[in-house]
Order: C-alpha cells, then sequence, then structure tokens
C-alpha cells in the first residue's frame, strides 16, 4: 500500500481534484474509475502527478494506507450507492469514505448511519468550485464524526482556497451538515446570480445601454461593496461577443436557464423547515418560468404598460445608482435568508454549526466567493446567536442607506412592466420582518372562521374561539394551531 489517499471516479470534477491532491507535499494518490479508459487518460495526460491507478475496488483498497482513506466524484443519485456498496465490501472498520458530489442532504444522513454499522466512517463533503475549483482549490464543506476530520481536516486544509490566510474549509457538523450547507450555498448562489440579472435587465432597458457598456458598469461596481466573484464574472460574459454573428454573446444565448436541483431542495427544505427564503425561491421560480417557452409564446400577447419606459439622460447616473443600492440591499436579505435556513437546519437536525465559520469558508474557492461575507463573520462574531443576519449594525446601516433607492427601483420596475422577482421579494419580506403587526391576524381570523382553528390574543393568554355560525360570542377554546 502506497497511497494515503484515494479518490474514485474520474470525470471532470475527479480528475481535477485528483490533480490537486497529488500536487499537495507527501500525498500519493490512488485512483479508480468504473471504466478504465478515464484511469488510462488522466495516467497519460498527467505523468507527473505519481497517481498509483487500480482496475478493481479490490486493488484500490490494497493500494491505500490504512486507516483507508478515499473521496468519492461520481454522479450524485444512484452512482454514489453503488461506489459506497462497493468500497464497503473492500474497506476495514476505522476506514473513511469521502462523498464530495453534490448528495441531497438526506440521502447523505441515510448513507452515514448505514455505513457507521459497518464501522467504516463516512463523510458526506460539500465542494464549490466547480473544476477551476476542484484543481486550485475549492471551498469544501464536510459533514460526518469528529472522529473522521481527525484525519481528514489535514488533508482537505491541503487542497482548499485559502482566503485572507485561512484554508476555506471547517468542519460543517455531523452526518448530513456538510451537504446541507453546500445545498443552501447552492441557493443562495441562485438569488445572487438572479439579482444581478434583474439589475442588468433593468439598466439595459431603462437607459438602452449595450452589453459591453454595462458590463463596465459592473466591472465598477466589483471594486465597491459588492466586489464578489460573480459580479466580475457578469463583466465578463457581458463583453463577450459572439464570433459567428457579430453581436453581444448574451443577445444569442437562448433565454432559458437551466437548473440542476439544488436551488429547488434548498426551497424544499426551507418550506419544511418554515423558513421564508423568499429570494431564493423567487430566483429558483424566475429559472422555471424563463424554461416554459410554450407558456412564454402564448403569455406574449397579454398587455404591458401603455407607456415606453426610458430613463432620460440626466437621470441615468442616479438610475444606475438606484440599482447598484438596491442589488447590495437584496443581497443582504437573501443571504439573510439563507443563513436563517442554515440556523432552523442545525437546530432541527441537531447540528452545532457556526455561522460565522460558514461565511469564513465561503469567502475562497466557491461560486459566491465575496468580501462581503467578511462582514458575515463579524457579525457572527459579534453576536453567534444573532437571530437575523440583516440586523447586524453593518447590514442595517447598508438597508437604511439603500432603501430609498430600493424602494424606487421596484416602484420603477413593476411600472415598466420589466419583471424583477428578487428585487421585489426581498423588499417585500424586509417591511414584512420588520413590521410592527401583519396581517396575519386576519388569516388567523379567517381560518378560526372557516375551520374552528382558533386565535390568540394580544391583551391576555389563552386560546380562543368566536361561534362564528352561533351568536359570535367568544369563548375559551383548545388550542388547535
Ligand atoms: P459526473 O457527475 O458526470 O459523473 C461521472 C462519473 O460518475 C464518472 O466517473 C462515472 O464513471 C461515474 N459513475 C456513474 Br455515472 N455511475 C457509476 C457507477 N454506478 N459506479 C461507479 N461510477 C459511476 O461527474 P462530474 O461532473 O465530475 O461530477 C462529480 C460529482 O461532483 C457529482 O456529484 C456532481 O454533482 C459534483 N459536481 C460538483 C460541482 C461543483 O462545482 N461542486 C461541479 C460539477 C459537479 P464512468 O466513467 O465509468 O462512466
Amino acid at each position: 500500500a502506497s497511497a494515503n489517499i484515494g479518490v474514485v471516479g474520474l470525470a471532470v470534477m475527479g480528475s481535477n481534484l485528483a490533480r490537486n491532491l497529488a500536487s499537495r507535499e507527501g500525498n500519493t494518490v490512488a485512483i479508480f474509475n468504473r471504466s478504465y479508459e478515464k484511469t488510462q487518460a488522466l495516467l497519460d495526460e498527467h505523468p507527473e502527478a505519481g497517481f498509483v491507478p487500480a482496475r478493481t475496488y479490490q486493488e484500490f483498497a490494497d493500494s491505500l494506507q490504512k486507516p483507508r482513506t478515499a473521496i468519492i466524484m461520481v454522479k450524485a443519485g444512484g452512482a454514489t450507492d453503488a461506489v459506497i456498496d462497493a468500497l464497503v465490501e473492500v474497506f476495514e472498520p476505522g476506514d473513511i469514505i469521502v462523498d464530495g458530489g453534490n448528495a441531497y442532504f438526506p440521502d447523505t444522513i441515510r448513507r452515514e448511519k448505514a455505513v457507521r454499522e459497518t464501522g467504516i466512517n463516512f463523510v458526506g463533503a460539500g465542494i464549490s468550485g466547480g473544476e477551476e475549483g476542484a484543481l486550485t482549490g475549492p471551498s469544501i464543506m464536510p459533514g460526518g464524526s469528529d472522529e473522521s476530520w481527525v484525519t481528514l481536516g489535514p488533508i482537505l486544509k491541503s487542497i482548499a482556497a485559502i482566503a485572507e490566510g485561512e484554508p476555506c474549509v471547517t468542519h460543517i457538523g455531523h452526518d448530513g451538515a456538510g451537504h446541507f450547507v453546500k445545498m443552501v450555498h447552492n441557493g443562495i448562489e441562485y438569488a445572487d446570480m438572479q439579482l444581478i440579472a434583474e439589475a442588468y435587465d433593468l439598466i439595459r432597458r431603462g437607459t438602452g445601454k449595450s452589453p459591453a457598456e454595462i458590463a463596465e458598469i459592473f466591472a465598477e461596481w466589483n471594486k465597491g461593496e459588492l466586489e464578489s466573484y460573480l459580479i466580475e464574472i457578469t463583466a465578463e460574459v457581458l463583453r463577450q461577443v459572439d464570433a459567428s454573428t457579430g453581436k453581444p454573446l448574451v443577445d444569442v444565448i437562448l433565454d432559458q436557464a437551466g437548473a440542476k436541483g439544488t436551488g429547488a431542495w434548498t426551497v424544499q427544505t426551507a418550506l419544511s423547515l418554515g423558513v421564508p427564503v423568499s429570494g431564493i425561491a423567487e430566483a429558483t421560480f424566475a429559472r422555471s418560468l424563463s424554461s416554459h417557452p410554450e407558456q412564454r409564446a402564448v403569455a406574449g400577447g397579454l398587455p404591458g404598460p401603455d407607456e415606453e419606459f426610458t430613463v432620460s439622460d440626466e437621470d441615468t447616473e442616479q438610475f444606475i445608482e438606484d440599482v447598484r443600492l438596491a442589488l447590495y440591499a437584496s443581497k443582504i436579505v437573501a443571504y439573510s435568508q439563507g443563513f436563517d435556513e442554515i440556523r432552523a437546519g442545525a437546530a432541527e437536525y441537531g447540528w452545532n454549526i457556526d455561522l460565522g465559520a460558514i461565511s469564513k469558508i465561503w469567502r475562497g474557492g466557491c461560486i459566491i466567493r465575496a468580501q462581503f461575507l467578511n462582514r458575515i463573520a463579524d457579525a457572527y462574531a459579534a453576536t453567534p446567536d444573532l437571530p437575523v443576519l440583516m440586523t447586524a449594525p453593518y447590514f442595517a446601516e447598508a438597508l437604511a442607506r439603500g432603501q430609498a433607492s430600493w424602494r424606487r427601483v421596484v416602484v420603477t420596475a413593476a411600472q415598466a412592466g420589466i419583471p424583477a422577482p428578487a428585487f421585489s421579494s426581498s423588499l417585500s419580506y424586509y417591511d414584512g420582518i420588520r413590521a410592527d403587526r401583519l396581517p396575519a391576524a386576519l388569516v388567523q381570523g379567517q381560518r378560526d372562521f372557516f375551520g374552528a382553528h382558533t386565535y390568540k390574543r394580544i391583551d391576555k393568554p389563552g386560546t380562543f374561539h368566536t361561534l362564528w355560525s352561533g351568536d359570535r360570542t367568544e369563548i375559551e377554546a383548545e388550542d388547535t394551531h
């Protein structure tokens, strides 16, 4: 046995992760892929990596020093189960199996429980950063046992991205905690992307600026508080000219956004936890709306506003600044909601999650990396049990500074007939959560009327019901919610 770490699954993510591991001091990497061609190709292309190839799972296990550590990077779902079953056959108690794919966290909880019964450790680790990150340094979100982390921690720290001197990996919590946090990361990513897209759309349709001109605006924004990987790549995409038509590339790309499901998982999970992640939900639904050409074709005939929307030259600068501030405020809401979901998930599943540590490991390697995450880390450092992230002084100030602009942008979008679901739902969330009183009181009244669901009063304890179909007097009732 000559390898200290192994990788199973050598498609783009696995081969890049294997190369990343091999490039670090002291690592010898065993590699295995179901079909041997991929193993051979990786050996041929990267002789410098010193990989130890295996043709069978048994050979793979034999090539690993004990306790064995292997990272699985295969297609999420049935393929992951197949590989786990095969590894369990050839591994021994004390060995560690890591699933680095995009698993749905309930699957990870199930797998961890099943594998633990064999004495083998199982760690579900979210890995973000795409193929580039896998090769040069991803952000890694491992769950699993404390015992596994002792062995795995140093290895993962050696391959993770570095942000401000710290590796972008931390032990998130037990069993499915890592994949849960990776899921919410992706949900936040959906919201961030949709907000940027809405900002672009408003500026383009309001001012008539070209994609290349808007690219310059985003590049400028990237020097300030919005600085982030997603803003940076947005400028790159908007600058790109299509070789075959000479048009801006963004104008020839079909306007139907795809999704691999992690946004939907984030929203489904939030619904069952009762956490309003409205920004992420709207971003996910916006992709769905875009991807129904048959509906859009018939709905295209529905009327919009009578007047055409144009921002005058003299108002252009203010309008763009308004959009920037609306984007920043909505982004704060989206992150606040995402962290709320992690907090609720931790409570539900019994994970001891350090929210500040999560914001730190997202500063590098992953798709939502941004300066902004330092502010989130500061907020949780000051108040670890902060109930609503956006109420931290730094964010509350930013929202106060941006809210007039934010409101103008949402009004403008509505009047102009430009969809801005993430901007407007974020603003509604902000106004909802800060409201003294909500019309939920009326909803409770309605529920009591048709279903005797009862209500509580503001002026005395107890649970009450009005005899709606009788004489409409109020009685004390059992609490049925
Ligand atoms: P894919 O998701 O395309 O999976 C291909 C790999 O799965 C191949 O190695 C294939 O082997 C293997 N595989 C399959 Br399919 N069924 C198998 C089975 N029954 N037994 C053993 N191996 C099997 O690869 P990828 O795009 O590199 O992604 C790997 C993982 O990383 C996925 O879970 C994905 O969701 C995740 N991912 C993450 C990011 C990110 O940014 N974090 C990006 C992309 C992907 P074969 O060669 O024999 O067919």
